[in-house]
């Protein structure tokens, strides 16, 4: 693999404009270089779809389908169109409305990326299983109302992998290494992810005795060996997210 990939398909949101999700109906083709929404495009008509549960006024963690509703919410750096719809900062999906993605605009997520250093002197990254397109993921989900991402990093290491706060003690080194944009195959044209991604290296006494079991929407979980060619497979913008990981690494002395 080429090392700069996961970094160039996050820029121009690969993801959010070729991978097909399950529900979604195809996506109105936009090339590389028609993503950004300054280039002239006349004949651009994205899809509108949003999903029914979306769509359902009982559904707590949605918005109202009215953006006007919620538009103070919107800080004065998000874009909108000449209706008021927030725009994706990277620009055209192909798709507009808000597809499975319950808010209009950013919807905050958290990941939690740990890794370590087995006695071969392999980077091993803890990764699980998602239910819903079978990939490799960083363990994480998306921000309660109020919560502060380290805890809803906390929250979803409990409820993914059933790691504890106590597990999570003593790493040799956590920070953060990315807050912003996140390209998800669920994104449209006007709801997309945005994550805080929290790295915690430990040392192999430390990660051997997590005892990681797979639930809520992780079908498995496993210790995976860091190499490109398994950075590719995981999903989102989490290759680009492990790729800074590995410079984290390098820059407390670990290659
Ligand atoms: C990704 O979606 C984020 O990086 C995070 O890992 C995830 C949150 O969505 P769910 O796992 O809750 O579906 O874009």
């Amino acid at each position: 693999m080429n090392k700069d990939l996961p970094l160039q398909n996050h820029i121009v949101h690969l993801k959010s404009r070729t991978q097909k999700h399950a529900s979604y109906p195809d996506r109105f083709w936009v090339s590389d270089e028609k993503v950004g929404w300054d280039i002239e495009f006349p004949e651009y008509r994205p899809v509108n779809y949003t999903s029914p549960k979306v769509l359902d006024p009982s559904t707590p963690w949605a918005d109202p389908a009215d953006v006007a509703k919620i538009r103070s919410r919107f800080s004065s750096a998000i874009r909108t169109d000449s209706s008021g719809f927030p725009l994706n900062p990277v620009g055209r999906t192909g798709i507009c409305g808000r597809g499975v993605i319950g808010k209009w605009g950013p919807n905050f997520a958290a990941d939690g990326l740990i890794t370590t250093i087995n006695t071969q002197g392999k980077i091993l990254v803890l990764a699980i299983t998602r239910s819903d397109t079978g990939e490799y993921a960083i363990p994480g989900g998306m921000v309660d109302p109020g919560e502060a991402p380290i805890a809803t990093r906390n929250r979803e290491l409990e409820e993914e992998i059933s790691l504890s706060v106590d597990d999570l003690k003593n790493p040799d080194f956590e920070n953060i290494i990315y807050i912003g944009y996140g390209d998800d195959p669920r994104n449209t044209d006007n709801a997309w992810m945005e994550t805080t991604v929290f790295h915690s290296h430990f040392n192999f006494e430390a990660a051997s005795k997590m005892q990681p079991t797979a639930g809520d929407d992780a079908v498995d979980f496993s210790w995976l060996e860091l190499s490109y060619e398994s950075i590719s497979k995981f999903f989102a913008s989490h290759p680009y997210f492990l790729m800074l990981a590995l410079a984290n690494l390098k820059k407390h002395g670990i290659s």
